[in-house]
């Protein structure tokens, strides 16, 4: 059997219940075994890839927190520090229901890679819980995030493992959390990416990762002779990702006709009216029934339905394997010409494997939505040198970070045969990297 395989078939038997965590695995290491094989007898004695699939260290705690009846709630909290080969732990702290110990390492796993292909000194982590902000009071957010850091408070630090946002977690409780975390470490530092601009955060924070996807996207486009401009736009999720993926993709002359949520969706003929999606989600909290009333031209549907609109680019910003095969199918069949991924492992393996054969251009998540942490590593370098930049300096940066990473993934793809192929050009241009430093560092 093969390294690549006896390794797959251990992190299953080792991790059984952890379905995304296999998942994430076997796409990473199924895209490099040309790399693997080259190496295989230096990379097998060293253990190499049992060291980079299993993390260095995880912290799991009980978060309990009052709420405004007075009631106890017990939610459990996760930090994953994966690979620290080259840098501080980096990734963010997702709250959503959802959440165990399989998603945190998928999403961390990921994080290793993906904050390799940035160019920029960080390693990968990721946090998170199972509490439900739905629906919570302001107070009781502040609860939960108080509680939450007062354990995580012990394990992370500007040098150490610096979180930031992911779904579930935006400016609201990165603030409550920071305040935590300097009440009882005494610290004034970078130790939480994603701050708010009146104590520390970086311009183009907020907008990094949905513009990011799309100068990427734009790349890819430019690539492969086409230009973004003109072309309609599919995009899920309506959150931070969503929003400004759906804002850059207008301003470089595309329309964005959907977006949706975990209840619904939303198909505007006449283009997405950010300013409305903005109020509705960030200002008001609310659903995306609202969108109507402001735009009563638009159509909300229950359920999901996005990928079935007929449109050339297609953009999943809400969450893991939301595209499935039969989405991929409905995609194909009315043309797409590409599908760049917002969020984290949108796309089932079946659905990515049906699209690529297909010739439909696909820029993975751990490529496409690089720019919200490479955005992060900025902050974190403004916040060391106590200075922060300018909306453009960070925004123009941003994107030849992007324009860079992209260059890259697809020269790694060519150099091993793969041309076209991102997945592979990602997975590899991110493994060398680490793997040229966890090298260098020893058995460790
Ligand atoms: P937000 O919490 O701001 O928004 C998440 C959006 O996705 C919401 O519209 C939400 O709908 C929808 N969603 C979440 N879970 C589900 C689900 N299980 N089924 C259907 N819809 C769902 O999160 P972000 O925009 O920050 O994150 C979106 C994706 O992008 C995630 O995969 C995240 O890991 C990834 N990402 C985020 C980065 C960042 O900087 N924020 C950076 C890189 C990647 P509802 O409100 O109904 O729950
Ligand atoms: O998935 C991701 O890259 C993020 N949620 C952002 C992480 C970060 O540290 O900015």
């Amino acid at each position: 059997m093969s390294y690549v395989d006896e390794v797959i078939d251990q992190v299953i038997a080792q991790n059984p219940t952890e379905k995304e965590f296999h998942q994430a695995v076997k796409e990473v290491l199924d895209s490099i075994r040309v790399v693997v094989d080259a190496n295989e007898e230096q990379f097998r004695r060293d253990a190499l890839l049992e060291r980079l699939v299993n993390p260095e260290r995880q912290f799991k705690f009980r978060v309990p927190w009052v709420d405004d009846n007075g009631q106890v709630h017990v939610n459990t909290g996760y930090r994953v520090q994966f690979n620290s080969a080259i840098g501080p732990y980096k990734g963010g702290i997702r709250l959503h229901p959802s959440v165990n110990i399989g998603i945190i390492k998928f999403l961390g796993f990921e994080q290793i890679f993906k904050n390799s292909l940035t160019g920029l000194p960080i390693g990968g982590g990721k946090g998170g819980s199972d509490f439900d902000p739905k629906g919570k009071s302001d107070r009781e957010i502040m609860a939960f995030c108080q509680s939450f850091m007062t354990e995580l408070c012990k394990y992370i630090g500007a040098d150490t493992d610096v979180p930031a946002g992911d779904i579930g977690t935006g400016a609201r409780e990165i603030g409550y959390m920071f305040g935590q975390y300097k009440r009882i470490r005494g610290l004034f530092e970078g130790t939480l990416t994603g701050k708010g601009l009146s104590y520390g955060g970086s311009l183009a924070r907020t907008e990094a990762t949905g513009y990011g996807l799309l100068y990427l996207t734009d790349a890819m486009l430019k690539r492969n002779g086409m230009d973004i401009k003109g072309k309609t736009v599919l995009v899920s999720g309506s959150g931070n990702v969503a929003i400004y993926a759906t804002e850059k993709a207008q301003q470089l002359g595309a329309k964005v006709v959907t977006v949706s949520d975990s209840t619904g969706w939303v198909y505007d003929p006449d283009g997405i009216d950010v300013a409305a999606l903005k109020e509705i989600k960030e200002v008001k909290r609310a659903r995306l029934t609202e969108y109507k009333n402001y735009r009563p031209n638009s159509e909300y549907h229950e359920g999901r339905g996005v990928w079935t609109v007929k449109a050339d680019i297609a953009l999943p910003c809400a969450t893991q394997n939301e595209l499935n095969i039969d989405d991929a199918k409905a995609l194909v069949a009315n043309g797409i010409t590409a599908v760049a991924e917002g969020a984290n492992m949108p796309t089932t393996a079946e659905a990515t494997e049906y699209l690529q054969e297909n010739n439909v251009l696909f820029a993975p998540g751990k490529a496409a939505n690089a720019g919200g942490v490479a955005t992060s590593a900025l902050e974190m370098s403004q916040n060391s040198e106590r200075l922060s930049w300018s909306f453009e300096k960070v925004d123009s940066m941003l994107k030849d970070i992007m324009v860079n990473l992209f260059n890259n993934i697809d020269n790694a793809a060519t150099k091993y045969g793969f041309e076209g192929n991102y997945v592979v050009g990602a997975n590899i241009a991110g493994f060398e990297k680490v793997v040229d430093a966890m090298n260098a560092q020893g058995i460790v």
